[in-house]
């Protein structure tokens, strides 16, 4: 089938579809300048996020963890939603039922006014207390290092979940529910390579769902999906929209 074909097949089946639940990853917001974590320009000061995002990593130097997340803070600071993050807004317009996991903690689908959204690895604009666990926005560009608890004086950090931690319980039922209900599952710009969400795809696929990968690159997915299509976020999934 050629794409014209593919997508307008894919467009019927939305149209039709009673529960559209969608993932993204760092492929999305590639398309927004934000650096995805397994490319080049993923690499802070040849550190690989693996060596950085983990509890471990905070415990020995909290500061260089922080001064990481303020080099991300001052790029996505500058960084908007771009047509693939809009066109899913759209979608969640369109569908009488959706659901977006997102592993991505830029914030920029909620930027693109998405409301049905698990932010499965949290979000950079917020902070945790590694004492009182209280959570806060967090907007400073950079912020100061290190920050304090305003109500307890622990020590703060980002609230988001670094390998090793636990998704949160709310998120994850959130994202199976969506999952193992939806018509068609969409896997936007992911890698494949983190869990729980390099799974996600089979878990639509065992419960019945249509599911559609789209992405720069062939990935793990690929095989088990029912149609990869390989192309630029921002290009392809406006093209989801008729
Ligand atoms: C484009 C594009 C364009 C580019 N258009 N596409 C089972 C088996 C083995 C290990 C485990 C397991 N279960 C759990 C684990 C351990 C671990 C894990 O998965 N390890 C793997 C490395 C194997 N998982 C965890 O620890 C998770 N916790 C958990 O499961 O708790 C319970 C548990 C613990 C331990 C053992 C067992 C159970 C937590 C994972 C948290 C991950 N957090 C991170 C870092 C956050 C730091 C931060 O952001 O500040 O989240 S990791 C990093 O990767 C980040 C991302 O959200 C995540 C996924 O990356 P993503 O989005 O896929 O990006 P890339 O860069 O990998 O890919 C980009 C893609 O886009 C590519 O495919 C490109 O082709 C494409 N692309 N431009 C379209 N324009
Ligand atoms: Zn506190």
């Amino acid at each position: 089938m050629n794409i014209e074909n593919t997508f307008a097949e894919i467009r019927a089946r939305i149209a039709q579809a009673k529960s559209i639940t969608v993932l993204t990853g760092a492929g999305i917001s590639a398309d927004s300048g934000v650096p995805t974590f397994r490319g080049a320009e993923g690499l802070w000061k040849n550190f690989r996020p693996e060596e950085l995002a983990s509890p471990e990593a905070f415990e020995r130097d909290p500061m260089l963890v922080w001064q990481w997340y303020n080099w991300r803070r001052e790029l996505l600071a500058t960084k908007s939603p771009n047509p693939g993050h809009h066109a899913l807004a759209e979608l969640e317009q369109r569908a009488k039922n959706f659901w977006l996991i997102t592993q991505n903690v830029d914030g920029l689908h909620a930027a693109a006014g998405i409301q049905k959204l698990s932010e499965i690895h949290g979000n950079i604009w917020k902070v945790r207390c590694t004492s009182c666990r209280i959570v806060t926005d967090n907007h400073d560009v950079p912020i100061e290092i290190l920050p304090y608890c305003p109500s307890c004086q622990g020590l703060l950090r980002p609230h988001i979940v670094w390998f090793g931690e636990s998704l949160n319980p709310e998120d994850l039922r959130n994202s199976y529910d969506a999952l193992q209900s939806c018509e068609i599952l969409i896997i936007i710009g992911t890698s494949g390579a983190v869990y729980p969400a390099a799974s996600f795809g089979s878990v639509a696929k065992d419960h019945g769902a249509y599911v559609i990968e789209l992405n720069l690159d062939p990935t793990p997915n690929s095989d088990l999906v029912d149609v990869a299509i390989q192309g630029r976020a921002k290009d392809l999934v406006p093209r989801l929209l008729s």
